[in-house]
């Protein structure tokens, strides 16, 4: 399965129309396009309403970025309703403290593994439906503590009731992702693991399966590329004083019109001749 990290309903159609399997509603994407790090910053509330817009526009299942649940254990359980309620198939929780870092940077402080077991617990008793996914995110690669570490924390989030694990890992190759997955195997864990290539992009998705991933998460490229594209046409406007030079570069307005229905419309006039008949 391959997941593609969307940050607003535009994204959202595009990850469906070119064929990906679902969106990760991913932090660093949705805090990007309000204009703020993804730095725990935004509020839950915040994030489930960027998580609507994408339900409404597609139906391609939901991961959704809860950070580290937003605070307490109460909260996690609020956090499960809400995101539940409107639609999102899956949350991952990751185990870093708040307020949280991006997993690029630094500043990843790692939350006590007992009190994420407990949140993951809370979690999965606050979920209403059977199909409703707990996807516990370790951080252990990231935060520099090794895969022992993660391989402890993998059997207590398990324990605990996660329904797929997300192992995190900024290294250049898949090197440590690919070894967690084989001594989980070697314990006789058999449980869905997601990975992030972000970092370890030169490795293919098949490759990825075979090293023991059963989805990849492409999290940020929509909002990387649209950044890219954005600052290149403003800078050619400034250079060209004129926009001729970006016209055959970017999107028409037709593409625009298309590409959320527009031509779906209803005109107003058969709506005038129904409420003509009404009243007559
Ligand atoms: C995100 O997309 O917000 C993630 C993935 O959490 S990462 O940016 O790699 O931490
Ligand atoms: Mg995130």
């Amino acid at each position: 399965m391959r997941a593609v990290g969307v940050h607003d309903g535009l994204s959202a159609i595009l990850a469906q129309n070119h064929g990906f399997d679902a969106l990760w509603a991913g932090g660093l994407g949705i805090c990007t396009a309000t204009g703020v790090p993804d730095a725990g910053v935004l509020s839950m509330t915040e994030l489930l309403d960027a998580v609507v817009r994408m339900r409404r526009v597609s139906a391609l299942p939901i991961i959704a970025d809860v950070d580290s649940g937003f605070g307490d254990v109460n909260v996690v359980q609020r956090m499960v309703r809400l995101f539940e309620a409107a639609g999102v198939a899956a949350v991952c929780i990751e185990d870093k403290q708040y307020p949280k870092r991006n997993s690029f940077r630094g500043g990843n402080a790692l939350e006590d593994p007992a009190v994420f077991a407990r949140k993951i617990a809370a979690a999965k008793a606050a979920q209403a439906g059977d199909e409703f996914m707990v996807v516990a995110r370790l951080e252990s690669l990231i935060a520099g503590a090794g895969l022992d570490d993660a391989l402890q924390r993998a059997a207590a989030y398990l324990d605990a009731g996660a329904d797929a694990l997300l192992v995190h890992s900024r290294a250049r190759t898949p090197h440590e992702v690919g070894e967690f997955a084989e001594r989980l195997r070697a314990l006789g864990v058999s449980v869905p693991l997601f990975m992030i290539p972000t970092t370890y992009h030169r490795t293919t998705a098949r490759e990825l399966g075979e090293l023991g991933a059963s989805a990849v998460i492409y999290a940020n490229h929509p909002i990387r590329a649209a950044l890219r594209a954005m600052s290149d046409v403003l800078d050619q406007i400034n250079r060209d004083d004129t926009t001729t030079s970006v016209e055959t570069e970017i999107a028409t307005v037709n593409d625009l019109f298309q590409v959320v229905g527009t031509d779906d419309l209803l005109d107003d006039e058969p709506w005038l001749g129904l409420l003509e008949q009404e009243s007559a």
